[in-house]
């Protein structure tokens, strides 16, 4: 009953108080934050973190894309690496009633729930990047991203391919630095990994979470040397950060990192292609660095321009990606009959990229 008559109250007093906050030059939800995204189209977009310099670029991709010079309301959310921050955005551009809501998921499960509450609002969501583990991935419109596994066969392929070119015979001795648990970029390149090292006999040594961040690569790195020493000969980062993290402990600890495996460096790899992680490959410190395209603004504003018009859209659509080294040795690799070009890194080309 309450509810009932405060509501008819409110509705005669809207127009009073309108004129009122007019008068005291406080200025109504309309002459705020409405009026100012009006006419364009309003994205929610809930961003995993800033944790890597690939996050940075994707970032980068998506607030420069979905800008309002190009007709968009970008309402960003920094995640800070936790679901719980992610599910929170999501239930807020629900309830600001987005025209669209683009979702990075930290993790694949967790999302169901909040997923069905946008669709049943009938605000189309779009996954990119990493997937959603849902009952019904009817409740999103859209997933855009990579196939990890492919990145960590065609990392694996190109060690298993140098390895034979080198003529190495010894033991394959690996500490493995993996990403975020449960996410899907961890979940593809681990699989990865460890198909290979059991179908080639190599020893994983070690298999830690990195978090894709440079400062746990760096300390498991460090556990690492402590514990298997000189046994070590290859280090599988699954992204540039942890790359870098790890290189600063070989370092520091008076080992090479290199391709010289034979002469006791430390063989590096590595995943993103960022521009830090390039720069390691042309001198030689990454020996294969396999790229994860971050560029999704792009994508992103190609899917909603064909879902305003009601065009078909693909429920999936993976990225182009490529691989990087310095090594001539190998130039290409071969995964279920299909050839992946091995792309020889110079600074022009470093120079040439977005990111
Ligand atoms: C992969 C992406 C990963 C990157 C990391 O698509 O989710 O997360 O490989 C980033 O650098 O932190």
């Amino acid at each position: 009953m309450t509810h009932r008559i405060g509501s008819i109250i409110f509705k005669a007093l809207v127009p009073a108080l309108i004129t009122g906050l007019a008068l005291c030059g406080c200025k109504t939800k309309e002459e705020d934050g409405t009026a100012a995204s009006e006419g364009l189209v309003t994205v929610g977009f809930s961003q995993i973190g800033a944790e890597s310099d690939w996050r940075i670029a994707s970032s980068d991709s998506m607030q420069t894309s979905l800008s309002t010079t190009y007709g968009y309301n970008l309402i960003y959310d920094d995640g800070q690496q936790k679901q719980e921050n992610q599910l929170l955005a999501m239930r807020e551009f629900i309830d600001q009633s987005v025209d669209y809501i683009i979702l990075d998921p930290i993790t694949e499960t967790g999302w169901d729930a909040t997923l069905r509450e946008a669709y049943d609002e009938g605000i189309p969501v779009i996954i990119i990047d990493r997937r959603v583990d849902t009952l019904d991935d009817s409740v999103y419109t859209v997933w855009a991203g990579s196939d990890f596994l492919l990145e960590g066969r065609r990392a694996c392929r190109w060690l298993k391919e140098y390895l034979e070119h080198i003529s190495f015979d010894d033991d394959v001795n690996i500490i493995h630095i993996s990403g975020t648990t449960g996410s899907s970029a961890q979940i593809g390149r681990t699989k990865a990994l460890k198909s290979a090292a059991k179908k080639f006999g190599w020893n994983i040594l070690m298999s830690e979470d990195g978090d894709f961040v440079q400062a746990k690569g760096r300390e498991i790195m460090e556990k690492a040397l402590e514990e298997y020493g000189d046994k070590i000969n290859v280090v599988y980062c699954e992204n540039d950060s942890e790359a870098i993290g790890a290189i600063e402990a070989i370092e520091q600890s008076g080992r090479r990192v290199g391709s010289d495996i034979k002469s006791g460096e430390i063989m590096i790899l590595s995943f993103d292609a960022t521009r830090q992680g390039l720069l390691l490959t042309l001198n030689g410190k990454i020996s294969v660095n396999t790229e994860c395209n971050p560029e999704y603004g792009p994508v992103c504003v190609d899917i909603i321009g064909k879902l305003k018009n009601a065009s078909r859209v693909e429920h999936e659509i993976y990225m182009e990606e490529s691989q990087f080294s310095a090594i001539e040795d190998i130039t290409e690799v071969e995964i279920d009959g299909e050839i992946y070009p091995v792309t020889m890194v110079d600074r022009e080309l470093i120079d040439s990229r977005n990111y």
